[in-house]
């Protein structure tokens, strides 16, 4: 009879943090271990890595060598996730003589982690409270929520009123480049269907923010909600429903990980503006509060016993794609610096919680540049030929600024650099840190 350790890893962070590049690259290095310059700690070896999704429905298994074959062959990412997928793999290590290693990864669509302040939240108020407060103490809000806050003052408010106005203000959010947008399918629907580009009124009027179009909601503050019970009754009703079918499915098999992988990425936070940043940051926080949260033990008690009640026990915060910024600013810490300022509250919300700081690449895709603070790669954009070319970036700054505009630091994306044999693993930075983090 095989003995297992089992352990349940969630990647999680906001759209396009990286994560299934992340999970895409750590199983290739897995599955490819004699050819990956992976390195165990004691120098232990993999032996016979195999996935086993056979629990699996097949529509929910990560696709991992779809992903192989879009970075390998293709030359490209694997496409934006639109659903959850898991992925299971054992292996036996050379090491351990009773005992064999399994594995449970899950992936999700990174829209959805706006809605981890849905699932710590049990109560609408709450949530709306909540939500308001971000608003409120970040002013990089008020040109976007306007047109919200006017309905909200405005004459005779009525649902219909208030959710056109919501939407049009998320959608200036979304312009604004901001990844705080609750609910979520206002931005990622049931279906998968992500927003076009568009004016706020284009993407407003084609979006709904709730489940269906009979059952949309938004947030109210504590005044307005005691001025008009009625409408605040209907929204919390919808609410309810829409953490019920969509949110609490997705939170709860995420907080049953004893190991949750954070992914920020740095490089899109400064070439975002501050308002990217604030909302990261905050994502970060709501979601520990969530996956801690048990809605069945009393507030007080419940926040001395949640940590051990929970899974939960390690947390990687890892500042991702490390080749797109200067290598003198991973070698100095620069990078792991400013994941670590970043995040700093985050951790002491977490004293019992084994919790490291990483930087990586899960997929090294570029060179120092001949010129100072340059790089050389197959920019994405306007390369229609996949030239290597030689682009300036900007050096990270020690700290974070006080305020920050888009486009005030500049990275760019670039297509991936991997081999076409598929035993050939990417390269990468810090992946198999990571990894022995996750399983020992
Ligand atoms: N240069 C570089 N780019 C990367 C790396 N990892 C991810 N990227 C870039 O980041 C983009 C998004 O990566 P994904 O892994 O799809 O991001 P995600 O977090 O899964 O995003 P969602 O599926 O939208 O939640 C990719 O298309 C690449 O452009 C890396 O290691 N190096
Ligand atoms: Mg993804």
């Amino acid at each position: 009879m095989k003995l297992y350790k089992t352990s349940k890893i969630a990647i999680t962070g906001i759209a396009g943090g990286g994560k299934t590049v992340f999970l895409s690259s750590l199983l290739w290095h897995l599955s490819e271990f004699e050819s990956s310059d992976f390195a165990l700690d004691g120098q232990a070896k993999i032996r016979g890595w195999h996935e086993n999704n056979s629990g699996h429905d097949i529509n929910d298994t990560f696709p991992f060598e779809k992903h192989r074959d879009a970075l390998s062959r293709a030359k490209d990412w694997p496409k934006k996730t639109t659903d959850s997928y898991r992925f299971s793999c054992e292996y036996r290590r050379s090491d351990w003589k009773h005992f064999y290693q399994r594995l449970e990864f899950t992936d999700f669509p990174g829209e959805r982690i706006a809605d981890a302040a849905i699932a710590a939240h049990s109560g609408y108020a709450q949530w709306s409270d909540h939500l308001f407060r971000h608003y409120n103490d970040n002013h990089d809000y008020d040109a976007a929520m306007t047109t919200y806050n006017q309905a909200l003052l405005g004459p005779e408010p009525t649902v219909e009123k208030l959710l056109a106005a919501y939407r049009l203000s998320l959608a200036g959010l979304i312009l604004g480049y901001k990844p705080l947008i609750s609910p979520s399918v206002f931005l990622l629907d049931q279906k998968g269907r992500a927003i076009e580009s568009g004016t706020d009124q284009a993407i407003a009027s084609a979006r709904l923010c709730g489940l269906d179009n009979d059952s949309q909601f938004a947030p109210l503050p504590a005044e307005f909600r005691q001025e008009h019970p009625e409408i605040a009754r209907e929204f919390a009703h919808y609410y309810r429903y829409y953490r019920k079918q969509l949110v609490l499915p997705l939170f709860d098999e995420l907080s049953q990980a004893q190991t949750l992988i954070i992914l920020v990425d740095i490089p899109s936070l400064l070439a975002g503006g501050v308002g990217r940043y604030n909302d990261n940051r905050q994502l970060v926080l709501d979601l520990i509060e969530a996956l801690q949260t048990d809605s069945t033990l009393g507030r007080k008690l419940s926040r001395i016993l949640r940590f051990w009640n929970s899974s939960l026990k390690k947390i990687a915060f890892v500042a991702t794609k490390a080749d797109l910024v200067l290598p003198a600013d991973v070698e100095s810490g620069r990078l792991m610096s400013l994941l670590r300022q970043m995040n700093n509250r985050a951790k002491n919300l977490l004293p019992e919680a084994d919790i490291r700081w990483f930087t990586c690449s899960a997929c090294w895709s570029t060179m120092p540049g001949k010129a100072p603070d340059s790089l050389i790669g197959k920019l994405r954009a306007d390369n229609p030929q996949r030239n290597e070319i030689e682009f300036a970036v900007s050096p990270l700054p020690e700290a974070w600024p006080k305020s920050w505009q888009p486009d005030d630091f500049h990275y760019y994306s670039v297509l991936p650099t991997t081999s076409q044999n598929i035993q050939i693993p990417p390269e990468h930075l810090g992946m198999d840190r990571i990894f022995n983090f996750m399983i020992n």
